[in-house]
């Protein structure tokens, strides 16, 4: 077992267990994706990885990071991902998207414009939503709007119909964006989650929103294709073995309500963590995970060498490795890994029309 060994789920085989996670472009206009879009995952599917996720996408307008985050509330914008996916495919690779709400941390300016709240009242701005009136500080100092219990549901509903979307659009294996400080992690987060009703307070409380909404969205995802979430199991805030019991019971109760797959990641819930960033860093805790809620598990964080990758894969530390920066430096990733770990055949990773020429004409180096 490598990784380059297919890997399967439910009705889908990936040809290797290489992802490319969900990595946001920032790039669209009304939430429509565009020709930057097409060429981005274009390339990475052709590069050779199994499964290429695309980025967060936003289930409503104000679950959106930036003006130019990607969305899936209504039919136009579904329809041009749907040959973003079929163009995934046609690539060799399985087209999957996050769906997401960004919740306290929506309503920003792009990265590269500053990475901060737009100011309330400016006309680009809009009204952020979280569990209760709490900012998350630091570049993001706006207060949201705690959700009322139509809101909670509101969402929730928002969350149903833009799985409906992907789902009809042909992507074959949804991620729910319950990560990464936006909405859904706010709801488990003690440093969000102020709640006194049945949405706060205990593990129990602070876990029913991610409950209900992976019950929603389970009776609308068909049976037979990947459901899968991402999650931040710890925060990296000194309370971290205790969080990350109550995201390991949460899983098992995912599981047992049809979660197929937990990307492990980060909760990035304050600006006070104290992360130890490193190579393939979050891989133990993910192994952790995938022992005690005995589920497959994916992870990222710092995953760029191929026997990196293959050695989380050896040591069923994970059962897909997502490999995110290094596929934007190299979108043939995944081919080059397996000329560097198996001097193997490109057939093995590459469509026909590229492998045979590159089987016949080795070039030195190959
Ligand atoms: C990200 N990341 C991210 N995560 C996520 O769950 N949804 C998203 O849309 C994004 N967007 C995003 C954009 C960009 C430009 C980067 C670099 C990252 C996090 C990403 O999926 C991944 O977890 C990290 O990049 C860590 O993996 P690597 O890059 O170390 O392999
Ligand atoms: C986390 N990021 C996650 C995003 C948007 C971009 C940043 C998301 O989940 N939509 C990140 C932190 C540090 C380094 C890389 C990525």
């Amino acid at each position: 077992m490598g990784l380059f060994s297919p890997f399967s789920l439910k009705g889908i085989t990936l040809r290797n267990r290489i992802a490319v996670p969900p990595m946001c472009q920032y790039s669209a206009v009304d939430g429509v994706s565009n020709e930057w879009h097409r060429v981005h995952y274009n390339s990475l599917a052709r590069g050779g990885a199994g499964l290429v996720i695309v980025e967060a996408t936003a289930v409503s307008p104000e679950g959106r990071i930036t003006p130019a985050c990607l969305g899936i509330w209504n039919d136009a914008q579904a329809e041009k991902l749907g040959q973003i996916a079929r163009e995934i495919k046609a690539s060799g690779a399985v087209p999957g998207i996050q769906i997401g709400h960004a919740g306290r941390k929506a309503s920003a300016n792009k990265p590269w414009e500053g990475d901060d709240h737009i100011p309330a009242g400016e006309t680009a701005a809009w009204e952020t939503l979280s569990p209760s009136a709490v900012a998350f500080g630091a570049n993001l100092p706006r207060l949201p709007k705690a959700m009322t219990l139509d809101d909670i549901k509101r969402v929730r509903e928002d969350f149903v119909r833009a799985a409906q979307r992907a789902r009809d659009a042909g992507f074959e294996w949804l991620e729910l964006h319950f990560a990464h400080g936006y909405l859904a992690q706010s709801f488990f987060s003690v440093h969000a989650n102020q709640r006194t009703d049945e949405y706060g307070g205990n593990a129990v409380g602070r876990s029913r929103f991610l409950r209900e909404t992976f019950d929603a969205v389970r009776e609308v995802w068909p049976e037979n294709l990947p459901l899968t979430a991402r999650f931040g199991v710890l925060e990296f805030d000194g309370r971290d073995e205790e969080t990350l019991q109550e995201a390991i019971t949460l899983t098992k109760q995912w599981r047992e309500n049809g979660l197929d797959l937990l990307s492990v990641s980060m909760g990035f819930s304050t600006p006070d963590a104290n992360i130890p960033w490193g190579t393939a860093f979050l891989a133990p805790i993910a192994e952790r995970v995938r022992r005690e809620a005995n589920i497959p598990v994916t992870s990222a964080w710092g995953i760029d060498a191929p026997a990196i990758a293959n050695e989380t894969i050896e040591k069923g530390q994970l059962d897909l490795v997502m490999v995110g920066r290094a596929h934007l430096k190299n979108p043939h990733w995944s081919y080059q890994a397996a000329l560097a770990l198996h001097k193997t055949e490109p057939s093995w990773v590459l469509p026909a029309p590229y492998a045979h020429w590159l089987e016949r004409y080795r070039v030195s180096g190959d």
